[in-house]
């Protein structure tokens, strides 16, 4: 066989310079096709007398191996075919594995799953410290879990507990933190990576054998290193994975019996179950949705929501209008992702001064969770300034505002913020329900002004709804979209109308949350029930987690823009009045101990005017809250809110956890089917009222037999 395209070799006294590049892609992955190339390297190298080692490169200038090509995993059609796959991934790793002659690779750019199962096969791993440089495996992600070979040689290498943090959670770790676990032997300057990886290969062909320790002193041995203490940890582990995935996700548990039985019964059997798992779980309708939802995420990371973008103007100073909690969070994550000098303003110091801290202590906790060095918190915090006045404005190319939710008051601002910045500069507010055009309809330049959502809090949470007006000029958008990605999110672009696309679909289910409040549902009950569905917190926790001062405003806005579909729930009234109003307040509809969130306060039963008496079943809350929500999703797809169903469910997924494990709301409704839909919104308006009545585009659908996707 001759070596093919993906993989080049030169020979450099004695030592085999091998170059992963797959042609004409972005990232090396591997696929059926590089791993014939990787073998047939592999033979050849064997063949050649003259190579003594090995030095594993990538030719891609940020990645080195991104995984198995994922695309194969979309035609897998059995369990059986994808348990192959599986096997034939270990098969290959396992003859690196035992390569008679010494690999060291070097690791620059992301090093994931298959990938990272690679450079585990291999004797020896230099890691460049480039913050690109990240390594982990991330398959639960996708709903698989770890095949070739990883569920047994990571827990081998870091021990079982450092194993599973990672393999469970699919969390993927800086190079720096990968050798403090152990996973890489060195940890150098990308400038040296190369000689330094070359070097250590030259040494193994001498003889030289690195001598790993395990870290973690007596507690490792005690939890890793013998049987009982390991019985401990996988059940402690398997006691959290329940909790965290409700039975939605099958992926975690299976890659933890992957890992306990390869502990149990040695690494030939590990493998074997590990490729019977993996081929259970490719198959799964859990993880083609989340492979759906991957492919869509690195399709927007692509998308600036027009036709022929402009290329977006630099952002190197950020304003930001108002020092409270959205204005720091927006203030601190700009500093602390992009590295932009910001410079905030608010009506006095006090306020300035508050915000500033509450911006720093976004740059604290990574710190503290060793994301950033102690330099690079010096440096950052002294990014970080603001007054209450707009000195500092003039040199912005992007202001951002986060004041009041209240018109004239965003107006009010926007003229200040015209007179102080240049001409050229872009103008946000980040408006969670008040349409764009209305805040421009008072600009100067009406041309760069934009909307630019942010969800709260905003260092967490991943997704940005851009909303340009009709007049917002396209360089404005490309200009908000790529600064959105900077600060690490997601940025979909959606249409100009009240509540945008978020809020539009949220608000319904809140007041049907309120409905059933009414109807006598225990609030515990409610939320119990939504978790169950797969949301992370269910509605009456999240009223709490916005503030219902917050949802009492969005709620009146969709009701005046929307009428009566939208009616605010009566029940919620009572406890705005009361100054109840959530976590902020220490009291909503559950209590707070600080940061703790306690039980129901039964006294908030008399705010809303009834007692629980158990409601509706069970299955017609769930159905209720879910198809209120999707009839009006359909509703606005219709209306071009969103500007494909995929914008719709990853807005809805990162916006406020619409179960990933369920693709979204359009995918859910089209699992569901529209005819069904349709027949339950029907029965539903029947007996609750016209807020249930099918929408037109569902109707559509049910009639045409066709469905939001292909
Ligand atoms: C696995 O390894 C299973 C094994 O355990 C065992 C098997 C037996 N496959 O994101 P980007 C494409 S599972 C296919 O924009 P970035 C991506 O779709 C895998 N395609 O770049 C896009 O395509 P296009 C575990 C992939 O620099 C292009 O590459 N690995 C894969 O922002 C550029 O991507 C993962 O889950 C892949 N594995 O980020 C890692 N990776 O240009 C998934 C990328 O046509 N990947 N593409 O739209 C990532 O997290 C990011 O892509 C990465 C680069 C960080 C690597």
């Amino acid at each position: 066989m001759a070596p093919g395209p993906a993989l080049t070799w030169a020979l450099a006294d004695g030592i085999a310079v091998v170059t992963f590049d797959l042609p004409g892609e972005p990232v090396n992955k591997i696929s059926r096709a590089v791993k014939q190339d990787v073998l047939a390297t592999f033979e050849a190298l064997e063949r050649d007398a003259q190579v003594q080692a090995v030095a594993f490169f990538s030719g891609k200038p940020d990645t080195f191996i991104a995984g198995a090509d994922i695309e194969e995993f979309v035609t897998l059609t059995s369990a059986a075919e994808a348990e192959r796959l599986s096997a034939d991934g270990q098969d290959l790793l396992e003859r690196v594995a035992r390569f008679p002659k010494p690999i060291a690779v070097g690791i620059h750019g992301a090093c994931l799953g298959g990938g990272l199962e690679f450079a585990l096969a291999c004797g020896y791993r230099v890691a460049s410290d480039h913050p690109k440089t990240q390594l982990g495996l991330p398959e639960v992600q996708l709903g698989i879990l770890p095949g070739a070979g990883g569920c047994q040689r990571l827990p081998r290498l870091i021990g079982a507990r450092a194993a599973l943090d990672m393999i469970l959670t699919g969390k993927v770790e800086p190079a720096p933190r990968a050798f403090r676990l152990g996973i890489v032997d060195e940890l150098v300057h990308p400038a040296t990576l190369k000689d330094i990886t070359l070097a250590a290969a030259k040494r193994m062909a001498g003889g030289w054998r690195t001598k790993r320790r395990r870290r973690g002193g007596l507690v490792a041995w005690l939890l890793d290193g013998n049987p009982l203490g390991r019985q401990l940890v996988f059940r402690t582990a398997r006691k959290q994975v329940r909790v965290k995935t409700g039975g939605n996700y099958p992926a975690p548990l299976a890659a933890l019996e992957a890992v306990e039985h390869g502990l149990k019964h040695g690494i030939r059997e590990g493998l074997k179950r590990e490729a019977q798992l993996f081929g259970q779980l490719a198959v799964t309708d859990v993880s083609r949705k989340l492979v759906q939802i991957f492919f869509a995420t690195t399709a927007l990371k692509k998308d600036f929501g027009i036709p022929n973008p402009p290329p977006p103007v630099a952002v190197r100073r950020l304003g930001v209008v108002g020092a409270g909690f959205m204005g720091s969070g927006i203030a601190g994550t700009a500093v602390v992702q992009a590295g932009v000098d910001v410079r905030m303003k608010d009506a006095d110091l006090p306020r300035v001064a508050k915000g500033l801290a509450a911006a720093r202590e976004i740059l604290d906790d990574r710190l503290k969770r060793r994301r950033i060095t102690r330099y690079e918190h010096a440096r950052l915090a002294a990014l970080l300034s603001g007054g209450d006045t707009y000195a500092g404005f003039g040199r912005a190319e992007l202001v951002i505002e986060a004041v009041f939710e209240d018109l004239q008051v965003k107006q009010q601002v926007l003229g200040e913020v015209e007179a102080a910045i240049p001409e050229s500069a872009a103008f946000a507010s980040n408006t969670s329900t008040i349409p764009i055009h209305r805040i421009a309809a008072a600009a100067r330049r009406p041309e760069q002004v934009i909307g630019m959502h942010f969800f709260s809090p905003v260092a967490r949470m991943p997704l940005l709804e851009v909303i340009p007006s009709q007049r917002t000029a396209p360089g404005v958008i490309s200009t908000a979209v790529a600064f959105g990605r900077r600060l690490g999110k997601t940025p979909i672009v959606v249409q100009d109308s009240p509540g945008f696309w978020i809020n539009r679909i949220l608000t319904p289910y809140m007041n049907e949350a309120g409905q059933l409040l009414a109807a006598g549902v225990a609030i515990e009950e409610m939320d119990r029930l939504m978790v169950q569905f797969g949301f992370p917190v269910g509605p009456i926790t999240l009223l709490d987690e916005v503030g219902m001062d917050v949802a009492e405003k969005v709620a009146g806005v969709m009701y005046d823009a929307f009428g009566e579909r939208f009616t605010p729930s009566p029940a919620f009234a009572g406890m705005v009045k009361s100054g109840r109003l959530g976590r902020k307040t220490g009291k909503g509809f559950y209590t707070y101990d600080g940061a703790k969130k306690g039980g129901v306060d039964a006294a908030v039963y008399e705010l809303i005017g009834t007692q629980p008496n158990g409601g509706p079943r069970p299955a017609e809350i769930i159905q209720r809250l879910v198809l209120v929500m999707l009839n009006e999703a359909a509703r606005a797809v219709g209306e071009g809110i969103v500007r494909s169903p995929r914008d719709g469910d990853i807005g809805a997924i990162f916006g406020f956890g619409f179960p990933p494990f369920r693709g979204g709301p359009l995918r859910h409704a089209d699992d569901l089917g529209p005819a069904r839909i349709v027949g339950e919104l029907e029965r539903l308006a029947e007996r609750y009222g016209a807020r249930f009545a099918p929408c037109d585009v569902l109707q559509e659908h049910a009639r045409a037999n066709t469905k939001f996707y292909p």
